[in-house]
């Protein structure tokens, strides 16, 4: 594990998909729109803390759960992951 990354636990790559959970796709999806770096490390769900995968490891701090893990990246990364899509409903609300 690097010291200068987090450790994003995730199942593996199958079916021409980056992952087999969209669970860990979105958080990799999310991790990337917050331009954090990171480190795929590939286990199984009973190795995981809550027995389900993903889940982060942030430099010593664990977070599971897709869910937590982008209110994690949000509140200790300062990111806005819905920014874009609120100004585009603001930019529709006026229009209409
Ligand atoms: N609510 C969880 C769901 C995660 C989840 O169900 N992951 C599946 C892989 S797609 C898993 O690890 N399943 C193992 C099991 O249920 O035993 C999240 O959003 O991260």
């Amino acid at each position: 594990m690097s010291d200068s990354s987090i450790t994003l636990h995730v199942t593996r790559a199958a079916f021409e998909l980056p992952d087999t959970s969209p669970f860990v796709i979105k958080t990799e999806v999310q991790l990337k729109m917050a331009g954090l770096a990171y480190e795929r490390v590939p286990m199984i769900p009973p190795q995981a803390p809550l027995g389900k995968l993903p889940f982060i490891d942030d430099h010593g701090e664990v977070v599971s759960d897709s869910t937590f893990i982008r209110a994690h990246l949000e509140r200790k990364y300062g990111v806005d992951l819905d920014a874009r899509q609120r100004a585009q409903a603001w930019a529709f609300e006026r229009v209409l």
